[in-house]
């Protein structure tokens, strides 16, 4: 009880006074100058307790217990992180985003930032330091009072122990409380908006920094001498060229589309008798469809097959590299297509910095980016994660009209996310009859994604931009989890076993070239292979870069793929949790049938990682592409 009173117990020395009053502004500024969706009641008390913990360890921290340092201390400390919430108050109404370090190095942010602070300022901002000037005022006039300031009472180490305790068990609450509502998000990330509203603005800025940090770290150790045996090892693979399809849709445009958890078992297969996919189906006819390619990302989800896709590296064992590597040399698609003179943009109707795209994609060499804030959306217009997939693709052409050609579009959709909510009146086939309501709903949102791309088709068509463009198609990630596999077996028809799990990361791949004609192609590949695949369809082969996938079409490429935990897939086995299975029927074997591949998969993934944690690109040589391969 007696520390109870010590740490607290005097409020004239504007302790507590100074805790509680930046907690309260800080909460106030939260609340209603930044524009944060809070959802939920949960969320509303996640977003009140957020800067208490912050705000006791601060004034912990510095508590002295003579009366002019106390001050002074009291108010520099105020003052810092008065000066963080500031800062990012500004930075928000200018940029509509939180402050994170990579942007702090970027010169020109801040220097866009530094020319408009007055217009960004508001006299009423200066409340913000009201309480400041106050406490500090209060506390030289009680102090001038004061006949012997030494009498005041010692503020004993275990005071400070027991404030810097309350502030930990405040903060484990509080991140307790948000892993209610969003489970992993210290070790996923996801987006800024969701840090700053679950973690308050002064445990995100101390997040921000030991996430930076530790990428530092692990890239000041790293050598360029690590970068030989690491190309070797890409060149020993195979990194042929079809000559027939190299250059075959030389000059096009380039469209990706993403579709968000989309497997491939929806891919010609019916719910409640009715074609689940018929547009996708009917454009197989006509497109290169690859039935055994998988998706390979890990925690980072969409992000991590947007990088993997645009830089034939893997993404990492943990975490979303899209948050932890951003700054990393690349010799990304965009950036390649670029200086071919590509125009380049991505459609993604989401908060800008989920998944730190709006940082990443700077990165990777975009010249635009379309989200959330480019796209009128309303909630007629809106189900689940937002904007529905119709209207991102038709309120798309008015960009694509102005893109110069020949230019590359990077569409990510949203409908199909869990949990594949969706209005009556957009169904087009009705829910599947399960126990599970997720995985009986997951059938209309995949079949009205279908029903999207058709209309988006036609569009094109209309504009005349369908003939002119090289369509890639994919697959980001499963949308069914493990938690669902009573249901699949049910819908299936198989029992759920680790093969059968790995068999369900197939993600569908049409390659779509107009007037072509159809074919499916048996390869056992993954995300990892876009890159070279489209780069040589587009008559591009680059030298000087490290890639591990490998084209679609060469001839000599090896049925090979790894996903992000170690399992494997080769032409004949299935490699997963240890155990080896034959395809197709899934049967274990003796685990020596896989053996061969197992170091295989696993240099693999430690050389990519080795590449992305050391940023060892920026040890490269410039690129040079060779536009005239003839294979
Ligand atoms: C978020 C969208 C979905 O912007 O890409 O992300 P996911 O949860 O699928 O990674
Ligand atoms: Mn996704």
């Amino acid at each position: 009880m007696k520390d109870v009173k010590g740490a607290f117990g005097k409020f004239q020395n504007g302790y507590m006074t100074s805790i509680i009053l930046l907690w309260l502004k800080t909460y106030v500024v939260l609340r209603f100058l930044f524009e944060l969706s809070v959802e939920s009641l949960l969320e509303e008390v996640i977003l009140f307790i957020s800067p208490l913990s912050f705000s006791i360890l601060l004034f912990t921290l510095v508590r002295s217990d003579k009366f002019i340092k106390n001050i002074i201390y009291k108010a520099l400390a105020n003052l810092l992180a008065t000066g963080v919430l500031y800062a990012n108050l500004l930075y928000y109404r200018f940029f509509n985003d939180f402050i994170t370090l990579p942007v702090v190095f970027q010169t020109n942010n801040f220097s866009d930032l530094g020319g408009s602070t007055a217009t960004l300022a508001n006299p009423f901002d200066v409340f913000l330091f009201v309480d400041i000037i106050v406490l500090t005022i209060v506390s030289i006039v009680s102090a001038a009072r004061k006949r012997e300031p030494k009498a005041e009472v010692p503020f004993k180490h275990r005071s400070r122990r027991f404030g810097i305790l309350i502030a930990l068990s405040i903060f484990v609450v509080n991140v307790g409380l948000a892993y209610i509502e969003r489970p992993e998000l210290l070790t996923r990330t996801f987006d800024r908006e969701m840090l700053m509203k679950y973690l308050g603005p002064y445990n995100y800025q101390m997040y921000d920094v030991v996430l930076q940090s530790n990428t530092k770290v692990k890239r000041a150790f790293a050598e360029s001498s690590e970068l030989a045996p690491i190309r070797s090892y890409t060149e020993e693979t195979p990194h042929g060229i079809n000559a027939k399809m190299f250059g075959k849709a030389k000059g096009k445009n380039l469209i990706l589309i993403s579709l968000e958890s989309t497997q491939s078992f929806v891919i010609n297969n019916k719910v409640n008798g009715k074609e689940i996919t018929p547009f996708l189906n009917d454009l197989i006819d006509k497109s290169y469809y690859f039935p055994n390619f998988y998706q390979q990302t890990g925690q980072g989800k969409t992000s991590d097959s947007e990088f993997l896709v645009e830089n034939s590296l893997y993404g990492l064992p943990s975490g979303a590299v899209f948050f932890t590597n951003s700054q990393n040399e690349y010799n990304a698609t965009p950036e390649i297509l670029g200086k071919s003179g590509y125009e380049s943009a991505v459609f993604h109707a989401n908060n800008k910095s989920f998944w730190n795209r709006n940082i990443m994609y700077q990165t990777l060499g975009y010249d635009r980016y379309f989200s959330q804030e480019d796209f009128n959306i309303t909630p007629e217009k809106s189900i689940g994660w937002g904007l529905k997939d119709e209207y991102l693709y038709k309120q798309s052409m008015k960009y694509l009209d102005n893109l110069k050609e020949p230019f590359y579009a990077k569409y990510i959709t949203l409908t199909n996310h869990f949990p594949f909510s969706l209005e009556e009146e957009d169904e087009i086939v009705s829910e599947w009859d399960s126990n599970d309501g997720v995985f009986n709903r997951y059938f209309t949102t995949v079949s009205y994604e279908d029903n999207a791309l058709k209309q988006y088709f036609n569009r094109l068509k209309e504009k005349g931009l369908y003939k002119d463009s090289l369509f890639v198609i994919y697959g980001d990630h499963n949308g069914i989890s493990d938690n669902h596999t009573e249901a699949m077996e049910k819908y299936l028809g198989k029992p759920h076993t680790p093969y059968r799990h790995i068999q369900l990361q197939r993600v569908p791949l049409i390659i779509h070239n107009p007037g072509q004609k159809g074919k499916v192609m048996e390869t056992v590949s993954g995300q990892i292979d876009l890159k070279p695949t489209i780069l040589h369809l587009l008559g591009k082969h680059i030298e000087n870069d490290i890639q591990f996938g490998t084209d679609l079409f060469a001839k000599e490429r090896k049925d090979f793929t790894v996903l992000r935990d170690g399992s494997f897939i080769t032409d004949k086995y299935i490699y997963t949790e240890g155990k080896c299975y034959r395809k197709p029927k899934g049967n274990e074997v003796d685990s020596k049938q896989c053996q061969e591949w197992k170091p295989i998969a696993e240099e693999e993934l430690n050389k990519s990682d080795q590449v992305v944690y050391g940023d060892l690109l920026r040890f490269l040589q410039p690129y040079s592409s060779n536009d005239n391969v003839d294979g």
